[in-house]
Formats: structure tokens, sequence, C-alpha cells
């Protein structure tokens, strides 16, 4: 019988393995740095987004930020409804956040005012208010989100966008990809969604706390688009516009995310 003589182990002393310790997590960090200063370089290096609709960041990151989109409008189907409250849960007194395109020192006229859908062809569908609140009325009270990260439960009612394009004939149009809405002056837009338009809970709104809005918050008519963020919840809706391309976005622009989904 053999046996091998084998060198025992020399066992490490405790200084020796910290040192080798240190030694491993130590070049570990090193690789891991390169690695993300090499991520960062490649971010930075990599050509910006095609301008236009959105606001020009590196080409890589819009990608990713489509990508995360496509996965929120798969799982949120339209038949996802967003939660409703009570009526006594809503607020008194609605904040006023925003008011471009619908400054105060601005003249504006609701009593003067139509709605004006953009058709083929060049064709102008002028809509009254007294049209819209002759059609069924739709009332929501829901927590209204803005992405400056306030939030308020609030009680709005007008009709249903889905019901306006139904009335006015317009389903043709509304087997378009987006729909655009502008204020009468052109100085605040938003780009929707068919789906987000036409869902259930989307309101062409002419009313807050069952009384006419007033001015600051979007007089005579304005988007209540509960599946999005305040942004794109239009106040005083001047036109509208379909197409299958993004209709051009106020804060898209400036960088915000097109979709603003909740
Ligand atoms: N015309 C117009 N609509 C607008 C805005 C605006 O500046 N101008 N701001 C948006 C934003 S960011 C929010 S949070 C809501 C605020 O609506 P409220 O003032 O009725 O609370 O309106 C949205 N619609
Ligand atoms: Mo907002």
């Amino acid at each position: 019988m053999k046996t091998q003589n084998k060198k025992p182990k020399k066992e490490l002393t405790v200084e020796q393995k910290i040192t080798r310790r240190n030694f491993i997590s130590f070049t570990a960090f090193i690789v891991l740095a390169g690695g993300a200063f090499e991520g960062w370089r490649w971010l930075y290096k990599s050509p910006e987004e095609t301008a236009g609709i959105t606001g020009g960041t590196r080409g890589p990151l819009r990608r990713a930020l489509n990508k995360t989109e496509l996965f929120f409008r798969r799982v949120f189907s339209d038949n996802h409804l967003v939660k409703t409250y009570p009526k006594s849960m809503a607020a008194k007194h609605v904040r006023v956040n925003s008011d471009i395109g619908v400054e105060a020192n601005k003249k504006f006229d609701p009593a003067t005012w139509k709605l004006q859908v953009n058709k083929k062809g060049g064709e102008v569908l002028q809509v009254s208010l007294q049209e819209l609140m002759a059609l069924p009325k739709t009332e929501i009270v829901y927590d209204f989100k803005c992405v400056e990260g306030w939030d308020q439960i609030s009680h709005w009612a007008g009709v249903k966008f889905s019901d306006f394009i139904k009335h006015f004939n317009l389903d043709d149009y509304a087997k378009m990809q987006y729909v655009g809405m502008e204020t009468p002056d052109k100085g605040y837009y938003v780009g929707i969604d068919m789906p987000s338009a036409m869902h259930p809970q989307t309101l062409l709104a002419y009313e807050v706390n069952d009384k006419l809005l007033p001015l600051e918050h979007g007089a005579p008519l304005r988007l209540i688009i509960p599946v999005k963020y305040g942004i794109k919840n239009l106040k005083r809706i001047g036109t509208i516009t379909f197409s299958n391309t993004r209709p051009h976005d106020y804060w898209a622009e400036q960088g915000y995310d097109y979709y603003s989904g909740l």
C-alpha cells in the first residue's frame, strides 16, 4: 500500500485571509466600476433619439422607455378601471395647478367658444357646449394625480369621449392610433393614444363639483382622463385632431414620458 505523502496545507493566518479578501473585493470593485464607466460612455456617445415629438434624450434610453410603455399598455387593458370614490370624499376646493394656454390675462370668451374637430379634407366639425350638454352626462370621482407629486380626489362631469365619438359619427376617426388636443391659442397641447381616449372613464368634462368649470379649471371644456397623469388632462380644449402618428405634446417635448399612463 502506497500512502501519498501530501504536504499538509499551510493554514492561512487571519491576517493573510483578510489581505486576500481585500484583494478579491478590490478587484471586483475595479471590474464593476470599469463596466459602469464603459456603460456610461456608451450611453453618452450613443446618438440622440430623432428630435421632434419627444425631448431629445439618448437613443437607448428612449428605447428602454418605449419598452416599458409597451409593457404597461399590454398589462393594463382597456377594461381596467381607475378606482372611484363617493362624492363626499371629493375636494371642495379643487387645486388649480398650471395655466399654459389658459392664462387669466388672455382674452377668451367661453360664450362664443365652439369645439373644433378637424376632419378629413380640411372639413371642420364645430360643436357647441349646448350640444355636448345634451348628450348623456357621466360623472366621476377619482384621485387626480400630478407628476409633480400631489394628488387630490376630485369630482368631474361631462360627456364620455367614446359617447362623443359615437354621437358625431366619428367612429372611423377613432380607428386611428392617436388623438391630439390643443387649447384655442395652441399654447398647450397633448397627444393621447386612442385606447386611453376611448377608455370608459375618459371625459370631455364641463363641470367640477356639480358646477360649470371655472376658467382656471379649463372652461368651457377640458379633458379628464383618469388613466393618465394630470399633464395629459388638457384644460380648455379648442381643437381635436386624429392621426396615426403621435401628435405633438407639450410636456413630451420637454422630455416627459409621452404615454404618462397610471
Ligand atoms: N391648458 C392647460 N391644461 C393643463 C395644464 C396647463 O398648464 N394648461 N396643466 C396640466 C397639469 S400639469 C395638471 S396637474 C392639470 C391641473 O389641473 P387643475 O388646474 O384643474 O387642477 O392640468 C393640466 N392641463
Ligand atoms: Mo401636473
